[in-house]
């Protein structure tokens, strides 16, 4: 080592008491050194110094009034990270561990990721460290105004387009898509997951925790194994989970768990999704609430005894670093032999190591959650051509797109000498793209 690790240490140094960034760096450098061995121009250009470095962030003031008419402040968050291949794209976070490292870590991810699918769409992410938790629709509005206030002085349907991560679902995309609306009296796809009847895209909602599972599809096929019978844990029970569940299920799957941040559901016979649904997409409550419809499921507190329960697969999504390398251990000694990241970096790098020591087939986050973002810039297409597509010809266009984001990762892998390890074939074939549009437009740009 390692013509990268200069780099690395800048990073750190340049970045300080980030350390959810850092690992997302870290991962991506590692999987790069051949890549730089073999471009030595990319490294003369310092592609890589550059792509680590943000092009822009943009922090801002939150002020909003709260239902007893007391004055709040939060914090704001956009960071534009690269524009090479297209206008930043990526999701807002609502969340209140929502830092600058957690949105950088989430942009820089997203680089990779929307360059795997195929689509122009560079990348960026933004968010708050607002809770929406507990909050009346008023007080959501209210703060997404506020929000978006000073958010649209620096996106647009060409430049840059926000659309939902954690905390931030269709509900919130309204209100937020109203007051862009209202302060530049255009009526324009600036945002994407936005409703069915004013420019949203059919799919989008299912399209992440669908897309996942595709992508799953395709990586157990090749081990000749299938989600028929197969005994599945998901994590969370938000957007991604719930679609996740849907899909696993259609395609024949057992799926046997999930959880929110206080617990989790087991359900030997198979969760009810559409109990979720109403739960969680509805009454807006707690996982725990899934008992009282079905009393022979079983509650438990704290999410970490979730990884305890026998699976053939996983699919985290739920947040990062959920899964450890000791509830890798445990997965692993229980049998279960494929994880794909639906949400963000859910698995700790011991995690990944102890999967891959193992040979647990394992999707990361950026190949395999990419779903969600590749039928966003679906929805761009339709909003540019003023036109909207069926719900099949969505579908279909996002199946083919996480086959494509398989084999280019599988053969990526395979190019640079990694055969079967997806992480690096993620990592080098979202890279190439970027890197030779970073360097066929020149040093200052
Ligand atoms: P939602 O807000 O719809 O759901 C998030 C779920 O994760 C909830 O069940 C939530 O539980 C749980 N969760 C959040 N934070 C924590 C935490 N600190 N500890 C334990 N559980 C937690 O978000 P999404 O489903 O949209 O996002 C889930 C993941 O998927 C995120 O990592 C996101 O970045 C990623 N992702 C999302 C995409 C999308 O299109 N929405 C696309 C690609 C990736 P609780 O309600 O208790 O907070
Ligand atoms: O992490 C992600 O890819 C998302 N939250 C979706 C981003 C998008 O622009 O649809």
């Amino acid at each position: 080592m390692k013509i990268l690790e200069k780099t690395m240490k800048n990073v750190i140094k340049r970045n300080p008491g980030e350390p959810e960034f850092h690992q997302a760096v870290r991962e991506v450098l590692e999987s790069l050194e051949m890549v730089a061995e073999r471009h030595p121009e990319y490294v003369e250009a310092g592609i890589f110094e550059r792509i680590v470095e943000p092009e822009r962030q943009i922090m801002f003031r939150v002020p909003w009034i709260n239902d007893k008419g007391e004055v709040q402040i939060n914090r704001g968050f956009r960071v534009q990270f690269n524009s090479a291949i297209g206008p930043y794209k990526g999701g807002l976070r609502f969340h209140p561990s929502v830092y600058l490292g957690i949105i950088k870590f989430l942009g820089f991810e997203q680089i990779f990721k929307n360059s795997l699918t195929g689509l122009p769409i560079g990348g960026g992410k933004g968010g708050s460290d607002f809770d929406p938790k507990g909050k009346s629709d008023k007080e959501v509005m209210n703060f997404c105004q506020s929000f978006m206030t000073e958010l649209s002085k620096y996106i647009g349907e060409n430049t840059d387009v926000p659309a939902g991560d954690i905390g931030v679902g269709g509900r919130e995309i309204g209100y937020l898509f109203g007051q862009y609306k209202r302060l530049n009296n255009n009526f324009t796809g600036v945002l994407t997951g936005k409703g069915l009847t004013w420019g949203g895209s059919l799919a989008r909602t299912e399209a992440t925790g669908y897309g996942l599972c595709y992508f799953v599809e395709e990586m157990i096929k090749a081990k000749g194994k299938s989600f028929k019978g197969a005994n599945v844990v998901i994590t969370g029970s938000g957007n991604v989970a719930i679609y996740a569940c849907k899909k696993a299920q259609e395609l024949g799957a057992n799926v046997i768990a999930l959880c929110d941040s206080n617990g989790y559901i087991h359900h030997a016979c198979g969760i009810n999704v559409d109990t979720v649904k109403q739960i969680k997409e509805i009454d807006r409550k707690r996982i725990k609430e899934y008992i009282s419809y079905h009393p022979d499921a079983v509650y438990s507190d704290g999410c970490d005894g979730i990884c305890n329960i026998k699976c053939d697969i996983i699919l985290p999504c739920a947040t990062q670093n959920e899964i450890d390398g000791q509830a890798a251990k445990t997965l692993v000694a229980n049998g279960c032999y494929a994880v794909a990241e639906g949400a963000n970096m859910p698995c700790t790098p011991e995690a990944v190591k102890v999967f891959r020591e193992n040979g647990v087939l394992f999707g990361p986050g950026k190949a395999a959650n990419a779903g969600g973002v590749a039928t966003s810039a679906l929805e761009m297409c339709q909003n540019s051509m003023r036109y909207t597509w069926s719900f099949e010809e969505v579908d279909t266009k996002l199946k083919n797109i996480m086959k494509d984001i398989y084999q280019g990762c599988s053969e990526a892998a395979k190019e640079y000498g990694q055969e079967n390890n997806l992480v690096a074939g993620a990592n080098i074939a979202g890279f190439m793209k970027v890197a030779e549009a970073m360097y066929a437009q020149g040093i200052a740009y």
